[in-house]
């Protein structure tokens, strides 16, 4: 397909292939995760195309906190980074997230990991998200989904094997 700015011929945008990762620990968040998937794949203009295994995780960053669950989505999107920025903050949002503190317990945290190959640097929004390579919650799920996908020249699969050596995470029964 011929395209410009992501624009085909017809005039319609393309698809941008998404990676968006899901954290809860508070209330049922196998539940709360489940929900967060359902509504992120009726927004109009994205799908949801697969969903990594979920994991237990050792809270980071502030430590006095229940595990978390966590999980990554790979979804498709003709949304731009910022209009998906906002629809995953109204889920967060309708789906009951109280923002007490920054890196504390949530109901449901829905980051924007990966937008395309896009990199964005604006203070509301970080794409690739910055921490995302130091974490094995995100690193693992997103590497069951795409071990060979290339993050600043290194490959997701490594990474998360690296990662797994230092942190906390156990598959979820
Ligand atoms: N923001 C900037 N870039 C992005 C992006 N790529 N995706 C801004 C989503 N949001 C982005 O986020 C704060 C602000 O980040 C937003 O207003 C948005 O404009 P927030 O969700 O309100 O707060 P937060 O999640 O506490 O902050 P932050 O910095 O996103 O935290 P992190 O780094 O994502 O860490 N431990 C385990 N085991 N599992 C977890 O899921 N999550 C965190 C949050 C800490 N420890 C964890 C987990
Ligand atoms: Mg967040």
């Amino acid at each position: 397909m011929n395209t410009l700015l992501g624009v085909d011929t017809t005039g319609s945008y393309k698809p941008v292939r998404c990676y968006i990762g899901l954290g809860a620990n508070i209330g049922n968040s196998r539940d709360t995760i489940a929900e967060a998937l359902k509504r992120l794949n009726e927004l109009p203009n994205l799908t949801v195309n697969t969903v990594a295994p979920l994991y237990r995780t050792a809270p980071i960053g502030y430590t006095e906190q229940n595990y978390f669950i966590n999980t990554v989505a790979e979804v498709s999107t003709t949304l731009t980074p910022r209009q998906l920025l906002t629809a995953l903050q109204q889920i967060e949002n309708d789906l009951g997230r109280v923002r007490v503190m920054r890196w504390g317990p949530r109901t449901v945290d829905l980051d924007i990991l990966l937008y395309g190959e896009q990199t964005i640097l604006e203070p509301e929004l970080q794409v690739p998200h910055p921490r995302m390579t130091q974490r094995a919650f995100v690193m693992v799920p997103l590497a069951d989904l795409n071990p060979g996908l290339d993050i600043d020249g290194q490959k997701a699969q490594l990474l998360a094997q690296r990662l797994v050596e230092e942190q906390e995470i156990y598959a979820e029964q």
